[in-house]
């Protein structure tokens, strides 16, 4: 297709899909005019792709997930169809800004974090591998909050991306289901039946999700809460116009917004109602389809692969079991068993309270069947292994994550570390019955969004030195390895790095009205805020390395700018007040005379998957700092190293993988292992002794404390300091020096550029294991028994 052909695609859309004159076009019309465009061309790919997988008998896969944080697709799809120059010429010749088109695409917030992002990566993958498979999940009308910062503290603001036009979806009015809530269980009869109180209508969205070449397209459908009556025109006709319309609005409400919290339970029914919604609605759709074209239902495991992402859609277990049992007529021990088959599991947290739980109550009252039949799985798992103990229902509450490793074949973590601790923690007893159950599966992330599309400079720097074949196979960046002793090379790699630092400089001086030199190295930490995550280490760190500089200021130190962003879960006031800290510590030391030719800080608003895309091609240094054995793998930090950041790190999650690969001495290790991590929390006062060991941290915390950064409030961090003092559960204090002294050793590392140059170059050239193609073929071979259909 020429450049040509798209620009009359284009003006056709805008014509007749939009009625509007090219004369009097918005950029956001423009914008959906190239997105009509695009998706023309997605659906014939869309369409072939089912065909095939209906004339193959081809098992399918199903991502049941209550998070996908998709970001823009615009320029997804466009790169993935090879359009990216052809959009170009086209907008070129009509005299429209193409990067202000792509950019004016609102960004689907649809998750919180690195799980809702795994799950996006995982779509690319699947499509450009040609795995046949559906996402499954929730079309929220308001995604993650919009963050904005008032005198330094977090506001929230509701995210409205719906309200925008989108171009995407398909609205499929035939595939809905009608969902219930609470009510009773009729036993009167040879079955149960459910006889619901409460029913919802689940109305189903499709997006297509093309994969790379536009070989292969799968299908990512989202459940939209409708009234199963959309209007009381009984209260109506009354005059009673809230009345009328009450039904609506309670429905709609399942569907309303993303819990912006990722890691802790809100304990709410509502929470528990939308888990429910959007895993009955898939299953329902997954047994049609099945039904479609078989008849026997003990063999779905032949043709059905369901991974439930995290605990959220484990309620699958019961209401599949309740589908195939009560509804279709098998046998209990055949419905579960055919439930597991289908069924696996992937953990991503040991936090504690991160692991659902639901009381007993809530989920009686809410799901009365299901109540039942978790108990019936429970004791039927009992009997199978006497005399153990371990079960799915403990101290009046339901433990999803026992119930989720009980009902699926598989079980498995998110990076070596991970499944290794979830083994010996919180399911050693169900691993030494089900020995084979856990598998791991490292994460990865997509090579088209977070190299090709983010970094176009270095992309194609790779592309002019050993081809473009990386682009879907991603090992072979490995053939870099050979160019990076040549200087030129070397140099091109500098100045792509470069130039994207001067691209972000230049994007915060115009949003954020701060100069940053882009020669100065630039250090970055980006994902949500949690004490594990401990951003509080890195503004602790820098503001020692202030008071180092401004107690001499004529040393030759190296310019660092160190630079945030991530929200904090509304109701996290530890994790606000963390942010707040960072802002204020900004604010001082950016306007310090003395210091402020070597150290800036920024911490940038409202941080959401295009804000990474800029800023992860820009980064010297990755920060990866979270206390040993807490992060379960992290993906931002695979992210950073195949753009040519260093990483200073723990040995937690995927950063010991990626250590592993990118070799020892292209890393900066530093802190306790997560075995040390235990230990260190049994000896006393390990804070307080840590403080006393490191003039720096010392000085720090008082800093604080004395309200050195709130003149205006010198109370406002005490209990930071408290915390710091007291508890530090996180061990922020007992790996204070080690970071610290990491740090310096970045310092003079970075002042040998050339040299630095090389290690970067070579973190890129060694991160080709971290794509999520690696990471689906795992699922697909170990977990799915799954097969490519191209
Ligand atoms: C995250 C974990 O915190 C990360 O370490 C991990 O890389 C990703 O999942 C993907 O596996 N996670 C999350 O974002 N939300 C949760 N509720 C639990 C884990």
């Amino acid at each position: 297709m020429t450049h040509a052909d798209l620009r009359a695609d284009m003006l056709r859309h805008l014509t007749y899909s939009f009625g509007k004159d090219p004369e009097h076009a918005h950029i956001r019309d423009w914008r959906m005019a190239l997105s009509l465009a695009v998706r023309d061309r997605i659906v014939d790919p869309w369409f072939d792709a089912t065909r095939k997988t209906y004339a193959g008998g081809h098992k399918r896969v199903y991502y049941l997930s209550m998070e996908f944080l998709i970001g823009r697709l615009l320029e997804d799809a466009i790169v993935n169809l090879g359009l990216l120059e052809t959009a170009r010429d086209a907008f070129a010749d009509l005299g429209v800004d193409f990067t202000e088109v792509l950019e004016n695409e609102p960004d689907a917030a649809l998750g919180n974090g690195g799980l809702g992002r795994l799950a996006a990566c995982f779509l690319d993958s699947l499509s450009t591998i040609g795995c046949p498979a559906y996402g499954y999940g929730i079309r929220y009308e308001h995604g993650l909050f919009r963050q904005s910062f008032v005198d330094g503290r977090q506001v929230e603001e509701p995210e409205d991306w719906l309200l925008q036009p989108h171009a995407w979806e398909f609205q499929r009015p035939e595939a809905a289901f009608e969902i219930g809530f609470g009510g009773s269980v009729d036993e009167s009869g040879r079955r149960a039946v459910w006889r619901p109180d409460e029913m919802v209508v689940a109305a189903a969205y499709d997006t297509p999700i093309v994969g790379w070449q536009g070989r292969w397209a799968n299908t990512l459908r989202l459940w939209s809460a409708k009234p199963v009556r959309a209007f009381d025109l009984e209260s109506f006709n009354r005059g009673d116009y809230v009345g009328a319309a009450a039904p609506e609005a309670l429905a709609r409400t399942i569907s309303r917004v993303l819990y912006p919290d990722d890691t802790t339970e809100q304990g709410k029914a509502l929470r528990l109602k939308q888990e429910y919604f959007f895993t009955a609605s898939s299953l329902r759709d997954v047994v049609r389809r099945y039904l479609s074209e078989h008849d026997d239902l003990r063999a779905m495991p032949e043709k059905v692969a369901i991974q439930l992402n995290d605990t959220h859609p484990a309620i699958a277990g019961p209401e599949l079991v309740r589908l195939l049992h009560d509804e279709k007529g098998l046998p209990f021990e055949d419905a579960e068993q055919a439930a597991r088959g289908c069924l696996s599991y992937t953990n991503h947290t040991l936090m504690p309270e991160a692991l659902e739980r639901w009381p007993e109550e809530l989920m009686a009252s809410l799901l009365p069947r299901h109540m039942q039949l978790i108990e019936r799985i429970d004791q039927a798992h009992a009997k199978a292994n006497p005399g153990r103990k371990v079960t799915a229902i403990e101290d009046g509450e339901v433990k999803m994550g026992e119930l989720s490793f009980m009902m699926a074949h598989k079980v498995n973590g998110v990076s070596a570390l991970h499944t290794g601790l979830m083994k010996e923690t919180v399911f050693a007893e169900l691993n030494r019955l089900h020995p084979d159950r856990i598998v791991n599966q490292t994460n990865g992330v997509t090579p088209r969004r977070w190299l090709l599309s983010s970094n176009p400079g270095l992309s194609r720097l790779i592309d002019d030195t050993i081809g473009n074949g990386w682009v879907d196979d991603l090992e072979r960046l490995s053939e870099l390895e050979s160019h990076i002793e040549d200087n030129g090379f070397r140099e091109a790699f500098a100045e792509a790095k470069a130039s994207n630092k001067r691209e972000l400089a230049r994007f915060v001086r115009e949003t954020e009205g701060v100069e940053i030199d882009p020669d100065a190295m630039f250090d970055i930490q980006i994902k949500r805020i949690h004490e594990y995550k401990r951003q509080h280490l890195n503004i602790l760190e820098t503001i020692a390395y202030w008071r180092a500089i401004q107690e001499n200021p004529d040393r030759d130190w190296t310019p660092r700018v160190k630079i945030f962003a991530g929200k904090a879960a509304p109701g996290y006031v530890f994790a606000k007040k963390i942010i707040h800290l960072v802002n204020d510590v900004a604010r001082m030391v950016n306007d310090d005379p003395v210091t402020s030719r070597f150290l800036k800080i920024v911490y940038l608003p409202n941080y959401n998957v295009s804000l990474a895309e800029r800023l992860i091609p820009a980064a010297d240094l990755s920060e990866q700092i979270s206390t040993a054995g807490k992060e379960a793998s992290g993906t931002g930090n695979m992210k950073f190293a195949l753009n040519g950041a260093l990483t200073i790190g723990t040995l937690d999650g995927a950063n010991v993988e990626i250590r592993e690969r990118v070799g020892a001495e292209n890393f900066f290790l530093f802190g306790m292992t997560a075995p040390e991590v235990v230990a260190r929390r049994t000896v006393a006062n390990h804070a307080e002794k840590a403080i006393a060991e490191s003039p720096e941290l010392a000085r720090a915390i008082g800093d604080i404390e004395d309200g050195v950064f709130t003149m205006d409030d010198p109370e406002r961090y005490r209990d930071i300091a408290q915390n710091l003092r007291g508890a530090d559960y996180f061990l922020v204090c007992s790996d204070f020096s080690s970071y610290y002294d990491k740090q310096r050793e970045v310092d003079a590392a970075y002042r040998n550029r050339d040299e630095w140059n090389q290690k970067a170059a070579l973190n890129t050239a060694r991160s080709g294991w971290f794509s999520s193609d690696r990471t689906i073929r795992g699922y697909m071979n170990d977990i799915w028994m799954a097969r490519s259909a191209l």
